[in-house]
């Protein structure tokens, strides 16, 4: 590791990501009909405290304030995503009032110096949709390229950066064959089936957009991680790595950059469940992979965390850092998001671990980068579209209440962990850099504390703190820290 000071190259952006469903609220506003999510928060069990996000951070409507806050972070670029049930509620026509919020929201970021970064799609499937078989059923990918466009023929004269879909991976196989994101179901088909039909909607977006206008700069954002054997020379080790590598990064990085799903992952899938399987087969239509491999002009990856792998079981062993649900009596119990591998299990190294229970481990970030660069893409410019950590910050100071208005304000948060951690990850990605990985930009994640899916409002990611019961944000010092490194341009 790099121990001087780190310059980022000219051109390089900093930025912060956001997500619809995690900080807008208005659920109901203007139009807006349920997602997957406005129904699977309600089903008891499902989310901790049965919290939804009705009103999350408020973003719908103090959007001007975030984005000024922004300006006084530096933020350099914004990434947020839009709700595809507030531009065509119930997946049906478009509505006019939804997307004059995107509107107002893109002219803000830009009279601020802010390049908007929109993503199409980070979860939130219109629930009339699930209905008619959700991302089980094809035809949910020609709904998907119909609302795209709708996006495009609003944002399209000024937005520039569009990526298709976030994390697939999460909206596939942890919620549609582990069942702890929404919509809930649970079976290795329907995941399979959600995989491939995202992955379908990305690439016909991506056609259907570069037909439109050839200079947008289109891109996909996956989540993806670096698996390691607990034992090179171990034989079920390096099989256990093989797996989680094979589910998790290679089953989109594959068809995405190549153009095929990787035939091992194929046929361990097939010794669980050939039936799955065969049904799979038979939804992948002729040119579906040539559509899917569609030219990218960049891949926006989202790193948290490594993993360390065995194929023999560890004593008191955490388990998969993939569950993404919450343990606990009242929330549901989740199946494995890896169809084939029950044989790996989770080795302790002694790594810190965040509030999500997840490792700190900033070198990964390097190593993976250096894959994609080298090994899968390479001359694709790559992103870091999010990378970040939940703790528990702490409050201090005086938070009195104004007595006219009840608002309290002031406060300091200490958040000397995620500050570090931020710190540590952006010199990983400069590591990259400099290494001659064609890496153009990180975004933190996130800009706010929001509702972190199955764990409600009870993990906050942000660099901003929000105060959910007076929406009063607080920059914590890692915001602080992040506004340093954005203006020295260097750690
Ligand atoms: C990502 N896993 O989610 C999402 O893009 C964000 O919306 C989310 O808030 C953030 O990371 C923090 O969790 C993930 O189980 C959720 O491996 C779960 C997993 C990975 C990413």
């Amino acid at each position: 590791m790099n121990t001087s000071v780190r310059r980022f190259p000219d051109g390089f952006l900093f930025g912060a990501a956001t997500a619809a469903y995690q900080i807008e609220g208005a659920a109901f506003e203007d139009g807006r009909t349920a997602s997957i999510w406005d129904a699977f928060a309600r089903e008891p069990g499902a989310v901790l405290n049965g919290e939804t996000g009705d009103v999350a951070c408020d973003h719908y409507h103090r959007y001007a304030d975030d984005v000024r806050l922004m300006g006084e972070l530096g933020l350099q670029a914004y990434r947020f995503s839009t709700s595809w049930a507030r531009v065509r509620p119930d997946g049906g026509a478009v509505n006019p009032a939804g997307l004059a919020f995107y509107d107002r929201l893109v002219d803000e970021l830009l009279a601020g110096g802010i390049v908007p970064w929109l993503t199409l799609y980070h979860w939130d499937l219109p629930q009339a949709l699930e209905e008619k078989g959700g991302w089980t059923s094809r035809d949910t990918a020609e709904r998907f390229v119909e609302y795209a466009l709708s996006v495009h023929d609003a944002l399209g004269d000024r937005v520039q950066h569009w990526t298709t879909l976030n994390e697939p991976w999460c909206s596939s196989f942890l919620s549609y064959t582990a069942g702890v994101h929404a919509p809930g179901r649970v079976g290795i088909e329907d995941g399979m089936l959600a995989a491939h039909h995202l992955l379908l909607a990305h690439g016909r977006t991506v056609q259907a957009l570069r037909e439109r206008d050839p200079r947008l700069d289109l891109g996909i954002t996956l989540n993806l991680t670096v698996a390691d054997p607990a034992d090179a020379r171990d034989p079920a080790d390096v099989d256990a790595a093989r797996r989680i590598d094979g589910q998790f990064n290679r089953w989109f990085l594959d068809p995405v950059l190549r153009g095929a799903y990787p035939a091992d992952v194929v046929s361990d899938i097939r010794e669980v469940d050939p039936i799955a399987v065969r049904r799979w087969a038979a939804a992948i239509h002729e040119g579906d992979l040539d559509t899917i491999a569609a030219p990218l002009d960049c891949l926006g990856v989202n790193y948290y965390h490594g993993e360390l792998l065995s194929g023999t079981p560890q004593p008191g062993s955490a388990g998969t850092p993939h569950d993404g649900g919450v343990e606990g009596e009242n929330v549901r119990r989740t199946r494995s998001p890896f169809p084939a591998a029950d044989d790996v299990h989770w080795v302790e190294r002694g790594l810190p671990r965040t509030g999500m229970d997840w490792e700190v481990q900033p070198e990964g970030l390097t190593r993976l980068l250096r894959r994609l660069g080298t090994e899968y893409a390479p001359g694709l410019p790559l992103y870091v579209t999010e990378n970040g950590a939940a703790y528990d910050d702490e409050v201090e100071g005086a938070r009195v209440a104004d007595p006219a208005t009840g608002v309290r304000t002031g406060g300091l948060v200490h958040d000397a962990e995620r500050a570090m951690f931020l710190r540590e990850h952006v010199a990983a990605t400069y590591d990259a850099i400099e290494e001659g990985v064609d890496v153009r930009g990180y975004f933190a994640w996130s800009l706010l504390d929001n509702y972190e899916w199955s764990w409600g409002y009870g993990k906050r990611f942000g660099i901003v703190r929000v105060d959910y019961d007076t929406q009063e944000r607080i920059v914590k010092d890692s915001g602080r820290e992040y506004a340093r490194i954005i203006a020295a341009r260097a750690v």
